[in-house]
């Protein structure tokens, strides 16, 4: 059964091979892709997202720009993990094509309103500022959304401060917002995506497809790799955003555990948290789960597969 999804993202390098990964397997239908101000601006990674499309090949998905800035704070962007252009390291091709002029907002609620309950799943990879604009304006959409699986947070550790994972943190009222419906909502956090390391193995493997989607992904795990040693102390760097797709495109590259969560709002070291409650037994009606282990042979598997299929 294929799984329609919307894909709201920050373009950056794990959500280029996110979207690749989506882009490359067959079970997945990617509805469009909406954009969020994030890892850089709102027109970089708009930007990003149709360079991919077109090492993709695919110059027929539309991208939707969304929310340039978080609803409460100032916005913050990720030059030292993503370069000045979001995407750094490799050359990037002309846009796909023009961006959407319909608003990210105003797409994800007219394509959830329209298609059948329970079968659009949402999948966002930055900040969650459209996700929460798109439920206070159409809050119908929370029961016809089929699930949302996100990347962001984490339970035992942060990286854009010692308790908040990056697209938290930045918009951690949006955030709140997202976690509080009450829709089903996977979050795929940090627990699971550092265990998604690009190994030299890894690299090996994209190397041997020889593809040109395969030498752009080297290119961006190059630059990935020398930002999170210079900043994040990591030997190989861990591409996040492509977990919460995988999890979608084979759930048992995952394993998941179901608590409560929430996010911490006021916390003097903790705005940004998602604090997630283990005790025993989670409520009947707790809608909200975490990933908590990664097959990695399976996930690279995956991946790989996805890149030879694109290009
Ligand atoms: C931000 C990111 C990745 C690494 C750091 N250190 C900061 C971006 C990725 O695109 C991913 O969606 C999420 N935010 C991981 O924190
Ligand atoms: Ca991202």
């Amino acid at each position: 059964m294929t799984r329609k999804i919307i894909l709201d993202c920050d373009p950056g390098h794990d959500d280029a091979i996110a979207i690749i990964l989506a882009l490359g397997t067959p079970g997945i239908d990617v509805l469009g892709i909406t954009t969020v101000g994030g890892n850089q601006t709102l027109e970089k990674v708009t930007r990003n997202a149709l360079s991919v499309l077109r090492v993709c090949r695919d110059t027929d998905l539309r991208v939707y720009p969304g929310c340039a800035r978080p609803l409460v704070r100032q916005p913050e962007a990720a030059p030292s993990i993503h370069g000045e252009s979001g995407l750094d390291g490799v050359e990037l091709p002309e846009p796909a094509g023009p961006p959407q002029d319909e608003h990210a907002v105003d797409y994800i609620i007219r394509t959830v309103m329209e298609h059948e309950p329970n079968t659009v799943t949402l999948v966002p990879t930055g900040p969650l500022t459209n996700i929460a604009l798109a439920v206070r304006r159409e809050p119908r959409i929370v029961e016809r959304v089929r699930e949302v699986v996100l990347m962001g947070g984490g339970y035992h550790t942060g990286n854009w401060s010692a308790t908040a994972e990056f697209n938290i943190k930045v918009d951690p009222e949006s955030a709140h917002i997202v976690f509080n419906e009450p829709w089903p909502l996977t979050m795929v956090g940090l627990d699971l995506t550092h265990q998604a390391l690009a190994t030299p193995e890894v690299e090996e493997q994209i190397r041997a497809i020889g593809s040109d989607c395969g030498g752009f992904v080297l290119g961006l795990l190059d630059f990935f790799r020398q930002s999170y040693r210079a900043n994040q102390g990591f030997e190989h760097p861990p591409v996040h955003d492509a977990c919460a797709v995988a999890y979608l495109v084979d759930s048992s590259v995952v394993t998941t555990r179901r608590v409560p969560l929430d996010v911490e709002l006021r916390g003097e070291l903790t705005v940004g948290m998602t604090v997630a409650d283990f005790r025993m037994p989670a409520p009947e009606n707790c809608t909200t789960q975490v990933a908590v282990d990664l097959d990695h042979r399976k996930f690279w598997r995956m991946v790989t597969e996805a890149i030879a299929r694109v290009s």
